[in-house]
């Protein structure tokens, strides 16, 4: 539903968009494509990924489409899998499996990994008959994960902090709304990764220039000497790109993504933002030319960020809905290109203009 009088609509077309010099792309991308899953895979991509106890642990999304000749329907599932320098990753024989009351949740994917108290979690969406639900899961060994709690619907990339704020557990979230036309990032606090609530806005899509129908957290959020710093996809629409994807569905949008930066003591509060991309689709590996074969076009979600002790920052990100890429740049490089700012909705309250 469109809101004729909501104040916050932007334009209604972005324009054209480049990825920023401060960042650099591996050069061997993509990292890991569906070629490395040791089981009947079309695509993989959206991984998260994060450094626990000495080694990179990685958690991409997996699709299987059923042209693939082995299945009848698609299907979906999660990765799970280790490396010792961030790049070259193996995954476990099987996928990751996340129980819930004795059984595995189907179709988990687009999955974020957060140590938090030297545990490592799993925040998650998780797709079924009854909608699309977010979830976090703590690991127990293997391939198996148990969860802590599950959040309702229609909600996807759920993110959770990796230290207590105040005292409390923090998490974002996206919830999925029929009323008015652009999703937001939301944030709830927890005394027990349990139970959650005191839910409230913490980015609007209208503060990012460059989105006009979404954004989503993207890897958990950074702890910097200025801040918490946060990746998030932002998602901009232009009917005049609609042309079919390669099993023709029309698709218009485009997926990039920035950087936001919280306040350390109070991550509620947005300090400072990339008012243009870090990264747009540009390389064949991204946007489906020169032979590579990619599903869905303009398409890069990132769901990892670790950052290195020498002050690397290296962001994971699906590219084309299809295989994981690595990209690099330095806190010092980013700080370069963020621009002082707060919300433009001072409350999450604002009534009708
Ligand atoms: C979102 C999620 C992501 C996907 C993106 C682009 O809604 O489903 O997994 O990468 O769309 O297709």
């Amino acid at each position: 539903m469109i809101l004729q009088n909501d104040p916050f609509r932007g334009p209604k077309a972005v324009g054209e968009l480049h990825s920023s010099p401060i960042m650099r792309r591996y050069a061997g991308n993509p990292i890991l494509t569906a070629q490395d899953a040791p089981y009947p895979a079309s695509y993989l991509f959206n991984a998260g990924v994060t450094r626990y106890r000495g080694r990179y642990y990685i958690a991409p999304r997996i699709d299987l489409l059923p042209e693939n000749g082995k299945a009848p329907m698609q299907s979906i599932c999660t990765g799970f899998g280790t490396s010792d320098d961030g790049i070259h990753f193996t995954l476990e024989k099987e996928p990751l499996k996340v129980f819930y009351r004795g059984k595995a949740l189907p179709w988990v994917c687009d999955a974020r990994l957060t140590v938090l108290e030297e545990e490592l979690y799993l925040a998650f969406c998780f797709e079924n008959c009854h909608s699309e639900r977010p979830g976090i899961a703590r690991w127990e060994g293997g391939t198996d994960f148990r969860v802590v709690t599950l959040g309702i619907p229609q909600q996807r990339n759920m993110v959770l902090f990796p230290e207590k704020i105040n005292g409390r557990y923090m998490r974002l979230e996206r919830p999925a709304v029929q009323y008015g036309d652009r999703f937001h990032i939301w944030y709830s606090f927890s005394p027990d990764l349990r139970y959650w609530g005191e839910s409230d806005l913490l980015l609007g899509c209208e503060d990012v220039p460059f989105a006009n129908v979404k954004i989503g957290a993207g890897p958990a959020p950074v702890r910097t000497e200025r801040g918490w710093l946060l990746i998030f996809h932002a998602v901009d629409d232009d009917p005049k790109r609609a042309a079919p994807l390669p099993r023709g569905t029309m698709w218009s949008r485009r997926y990039t993504f920035g950087a936001a930066l919280f306040d350390s003591d109070d991550p509620t509060r947005l300090t400072a933002i990339t008012r243009t991309p870090l990264m747009v689709a540009e390389k064949d590996y991204e946007t489906g030319s020169g032979g590579y074969e990619i599903w869905v076009r303009d398409t890069l979600f990132p769901c990892g960020a670790v950052l290195e002790e020498d002050g690397r920052l290296r962001i994971y990100y699906g590219a084309g809905d299809s295989c994981v890429c690595l990209a690099e740049t330095t806190l010092s490089e980013l700080w370069s290109v963020m621009t002082p700012a707060s919300r433009l909705a001072d409350t999450a309250t604002v009534p009708f203009r």
